[in-house]
This record gives structure tokens, sequence and C-alpha cells, in this order.
């Protein structure tokens, strides 16, 4: 059937995604301080923790660091996890709606933590938080693209 609509086949995928509880990469969050909504610095708490989880696990040598080739590794394992998890028609590759199917999944995922009261909706008080963070990592990852721009440009220039 040509006119089975990209957006009913991608819940499809979700909702057998969520049901062989196959989520990978997804981070988990904790109110800590159980005040009810997810803060910006619990969201922080637990990226800390990935990261030192991803740290204990490939960093090989041990230096408290990941190198570059230790990084290469850790994303080709994980990688291949997301795969795994979210391959449903299990080609070994994940197609552009598999993909977007794993990207719903983890959007779900992170959905139903935030919602803490349970009422099924997120609330602007409770993504607040998330969206802090969201926005925080945005604007680092920008300054770091310009510092690579301005190293690669050498000197730094007054004309613009
Ligand atoms: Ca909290
Ligand atoms: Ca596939
Ligand atoms: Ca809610």
């Amino acid at each position: 059937m040509k006119n089975v609509n990209t957006a009913t086949l991608i819940s499809t995928l979700v909702a057998a995604i969520i049901s062989t509880g196959a989520i990978a990469a997804t981070p988990s969050f904790s109110d800590t301080d159980g005040d009810g909504v997810i803060s910006f610095e619990e969201i922080n708490s637990a990226r800390n923790i990935r990261k030192n989880t991803a740290l204990q696990q490939f960093d090989t040598d041990g230096n408290g660091q990941l190198s570059h080739s230790e990084k290469k590794v850790m994303k080709t394992v994980k990688r291949a996890e997301l795969t795994a998890a979210y391959d449903v028609d299990g080609d070994g590759k994940l197609s552009r709606q598999e993909r977007n199917a794993a990207k719903e999944a983890r959007r779900a995922a992170i959905n139903a933590q935030l919602d803490l009261d349970g009422n099924g909706v997120v609330s602007e008080e409770e993504s607040a938080g998330y969206k802090q963070a969201r926005e925080e990592r945005k604007e680092r990852k920008q300054s770091k693209k310009h510092d690579i721009k301005k190293k690669n440009n050498g000197a730094e220039t007054n004309n613009n």
C-alpha cells in the first residue's frame, strides 16, 4: 500500500519499540530534591552521571579522559546499540523511518520522565529545566564551533 502515511508508520514503530523496552541512549532523570519538577541542575547531574559512566566504560588507558580513538570506539558501540534497539525490520541498518522512530521514542521517554505528576502532559513548569539545559548545550556547542573556526582562521580578523 502506497498511501500508508509516514506518521502512522512511525507511531507504529514507536509503539513496537516502547513495548519491547528497547529504548537506547535515553537519559534518565530523577527528581532528587523531590520538588515535583526536573530542574536544570537535576538534568545536569544526570548528564554528568552519563558522562562518568561513559568514561568508566571507554577510558581504556585509564587516564581519566576520552582520547580521540577512545571516543571513536564509544561512538561505534553506541551506534551499534542504537541499531540493535531500533532496527525493527532487522536488516542491520537504521532506515530513515527507524531513525525517526528512535527519535520519537527518545522524546516520548524523556517526556514521560519530565511528566512527574503523570497527567500525560508536560507542563511549562515540568519542561523548564530541560529546555534550559537544551539551550545551554546548544550555546556551548555553538561557541565550541566558533572556537574551532577561530583556530582554523589563525589570527582573529577585524573586518566582520
Ligand atoms: Ca527537582
Ligand atoms: Ca532496519
Ligand atoms: Ca505533567
